[in-house]
C-alpha cells in the first residue's frame, strides 16, 4: 500500500506524459478522460500553477492534489 504521497508523485509521473517534468493542462485533460476522473475536480490543482507557466512542477502538484486527496476531493487508486 502506497501512502497519498507516493501515491500523488505516482500521478504525476503517470499524467507528464512527455516527461518533461512538468503537467500541462492537456496532459492532465487526457489523463482525467483515460482514467475516467473528472478534470473539473482537477480545477484547484490547475489554479495551483502559482507561476503561470502553464505548467505543473512537482511541487506544486503535490501540495494542491494533497489537499485535496485530504478533502476527499479526488482519490488514486494505485496498489
Ligand atoms: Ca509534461
Ligand atoms: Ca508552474
Amino acid at each position: 500500500m502506497l501512502t497519498p504521497d507516493e501515491q500523488i508523485m505516482k500521478a504525476f509521473n503517470d499524467i507528464d506524459s512527455d516527461g518533461d517534468g512538468y503537467i500541462s493542462p492537456s496532459e492532465l485533460k487526457a489523463w482525467s478522460d483515460a482514467n475516467d476522473v473528472d478534470y473539473n475536480a482537477f480545477d484547484k490543482i490547475v489554479s495551483a500553477d502559482r507561476n503561470f507557466d502553464n505548467k505543473i512542477s512537482a511541487e506544486e502538484w503535490r501540495n494542491a492534489s494533497l489537499k485535496l486527496v485530504n478533502a476527499g476531493v479526488i482519490k488514486f487508486n494505485f496498489s
